[in-house]
């Protein structure tokens, strides 16, 4: 899996915007979050640049957390 910080994840509308709008890139990909921690992680058939833009087209800004 692809973890992210996205720091502007600050409740569950923004949640449910991320996950859309990832699920949407690839009805394989699968999405984990942590409100608390502002952690995104992403499985699937799906690259971390692509991620990034995706979120970045919604107004997020997705900085990809070293495994
Ligand atoms: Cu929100």
């Amino acid at each position: 899996m692809l973890e992210f910080v996205v720091a502007d994840m600050s409740c569950n509308h923004c949640v449910s915007s991320i996950t859309k709008a990832l699920t949407a890139l690839s009805p394989d990909v699968s999405v984990e979050t942590d409100l608390d921690t502002r952690r995104v992680k992403v499985g699937g058939p799906i690259d971390q640049a692509a991620i990034i833009a995706a979120l970045d087209e919604i107004g997020f800004e997705a900085t990809p957390v070293q495994a």
